[in-house]
């Protein structure tokens, strides 16, 4: 093994968590590696080609904040970056911050096994490479690993596929085509739009409506980006220690206290502002009283109603069976309106399930669909996933996957009992997805970073959480997930989107601000609930 091959940090995934570990780590004086199995950075935003594939977290608000320099010399062009653009942002960073010296490209980690004896990790990558090092961090992206739909006989079917998290680079021409497209999660519903534009015929497959908002996206003005990069400071501190990590007033209001009017007028301001944060903060209790969710849910249904001319396609495409929320809700450009093309069908799977693939396209249990290409907007294993996708193997031989066969065990989102100097960035039980991400990542990063120097500055080797802690942090996430709404979804964040996943609330929903505060305190007592070991 070459000198080339030892590191103090392991890094896996070169999107926005990578990056940024990387060049913090650096400026640590750490020496460290990013291992990403695509040919380029940007992580998600790499994958995630699809037409209309766009960020519902603003532009402004959905970027770095660790280098003032680089905050006021990029320039967003829209109020919701499209993917492209975010794209060329994560390219920017990595050439500005000279990053890609140290980022293996088309590498994937196949295994990663603990050394108890060395104190290190040894990673195996498939491109026959081994690597050692100190500390492994694992910055693989909440929605990473794709799944397709549960559904006999997808190799039969004869005509093109794709999957929204695997878009072609060279993107895909549907004129002429009949298209069929499963799915109405977000990725769906951006794409929908401008798929039925250009295909012949597309046909919609929805298990589940979804809420949506209108992104009413636009072109940022100067003056817009001039008045937030001269107070991005104080932004970036609201946003730190808001719940969602986007500054956004707390409601006082309970929606079952405020009139008719009231409600009204509130949801309508987050419908034409086109934001999802602010509807789900309309009033206090909208994520913790059933009641008073629905009625969001209603105004939601009746704009849907007002856009939709077929009322039966209307009624299949208004939600009933979870509160707005509780599954991940959409931005959207022309999304219910398109079903008012003559070129678009919807088909309820709820009234006709599929039933399998066929050489030429799909049959459900009322009709038999032909398809020159069939679109999966099916999603992802989120969360753990792309986490135990790699055969991580901690002390005495456990793997992660074992660990975690009942739901993730983690102290904090951060740490696995077990798995020493292992590290998961925006990993189950943190913030995570029920966050701006930008705000989420920096926290982790930075507190990783300060961790491994605090081991450094100490002469300690190794830090593992205690059972105890993990025990505490587990009931702690499941309680907070108990007093709201979500787990009464069938959603990602339950986990049961993926037949057999056990279901758990994986992000921490407590609030961006208050787990960094207990994150802080973590540090400030020394690393409570965390075993740290001397050098032998
Ligand atoms: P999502 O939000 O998980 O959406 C996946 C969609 O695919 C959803 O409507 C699913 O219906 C549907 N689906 C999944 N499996 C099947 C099968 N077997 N049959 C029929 N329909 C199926 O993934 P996206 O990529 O759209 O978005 C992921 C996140 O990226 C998004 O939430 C944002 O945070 C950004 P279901 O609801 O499970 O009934």
């Amino acid at each position: 093994m070459t000198e080339q091959d030892r590191y103090d940090a392991v890094i896996v995934g070169a999107g926005f968590s990578g990056l940024y570990m990387l060049h913090h780590l650096r400026e640590l004086g750490f020496s460290a590696v990013v291992l990403d199995r695509a040919a380029g950075v940007g992580g998600t935003w790499y994958w995630n080609r699809y037409p209309g594939a766009r960020c519902d977290v603003e532009s402004l608000v959905y970027s770095y904040s660790f280098s003032g320099d680089l905050e006021q010399e990029w320039e967003w062009t829209e109020k919701y970056p499209t993917q492209p653009e975010i794209l060329r942002y994560a390219n920017h960073v990595a050439d500005r911050f000279d990053l890609r010296r140290d980022i293996r490209f088309e590498t994937g980690v196949e295994k990663a096994r603990w050394d108890d004896a060395a104190n290190t990790w040894t990673i195996e990558t498939d491109t026959g490479s081994t690597i050692v090092a100190h500390h492994y961090i694992m910055a693989t992206g909440c929605l990473s690993h794709r799944k397709f739909a549960e559904v006999p006989g997808v190799d039969d079917y004869q005509g093109e596929t794709y999957h929204t998290g695997r878009w072609p680079h060279e993107g895909v021409d549907f004129t002429g085509k009949r298209v069929g497209i499963i799915g109405t999660g977000s990725s769906a519903i951006q794409s929908i739009p401008i798929i039925a534009a250009e295909a012949e015929h597309l046909t919609v497959f929805q298990r589940t409506p979804n809420f949506s908002l209108p992104a009413n996206n636009r072109l940022l003005s100067a003056g817009e980006q001039e008045t937030m990069k001269a107070n991005y400071r104080d932004h970036r501190e609201a946003a730190r220690t808001s719940g969602f990590g986007i500054p956004n007033p707390e409601p006082e209001k309970s929606a079952l206290e405020a009139t008719e009017e009231e409600r009204q007028a509130a949801y309508e301001a987050a419908w034409e502002a086109g934001h999802l944060v602010r509807m789900l903060l309309s009033f206090n209790d909208m994520i913790t009283n059933k009641e008073a969710n629905e009625t969001a849910c209603e105004f939601v249904r009746e704009k849907i109603r007002s856009i939709v001319t077929d009322a039966q396609v209307a009624e299949d495409l208004c939600p009933y069976n979870h509160p707005i929320g509780t599954k991940r809700p959409c931005l959207d450009t022309g999304y219910y309106a398109t079903y008012n093309r003559d070129n678009v069908d919807l088909v309820n799977l709820r009234r006709t399930p599929i039933e399998a693939f066929t050489p030429n396209g799909i049959k459900t249990s009322g009709k038999e669909y032909e398809f020159d290409a069939i679109v999966f907007a099916t999603g992802f294993d989120a969360m753990t996933g792309a986490l135990v996708a790699v055969d991580i193997e901690g002390k005495d031989g456990v793997t992660l996957k074992e660990k975690w066969q009942d739901g993730p065990r983690t102290f904090l989102g951060l740490l696995v009992n077990g798995f020493p100097n292992f590290y998961t960035i925006t990993g189950p039980t943190s913030p995570s997805v029920f966050s701006n991400m930008m705000v989420s990542i920096e926290q982790h990063v930075e507190w990783v970073g300060a961790c491994m120097a605090n081991l450094r500055e100490t002469g300690k080797v190794a830090i593992e959480p205690t059972v105890e802690a993990e025990d505490y942090w587990v009931e702690h996430n499941n309680e907070a997930g108990d007093e709201t709404l979500y787990p009464l979804a069938e959603s990602w964040y339950m986990g049961s989107n993926v037949p057999g996943k056990p279901r758990v609330l994986m992000p921490y929903i407590g609030g961006v601000g208050v787990y960094r505060e207990e994150c802080d305190e973590i540090v400030a007592d020394g690393y409570r609930g965390c075993v740290l070991t001397d050098a032998a």
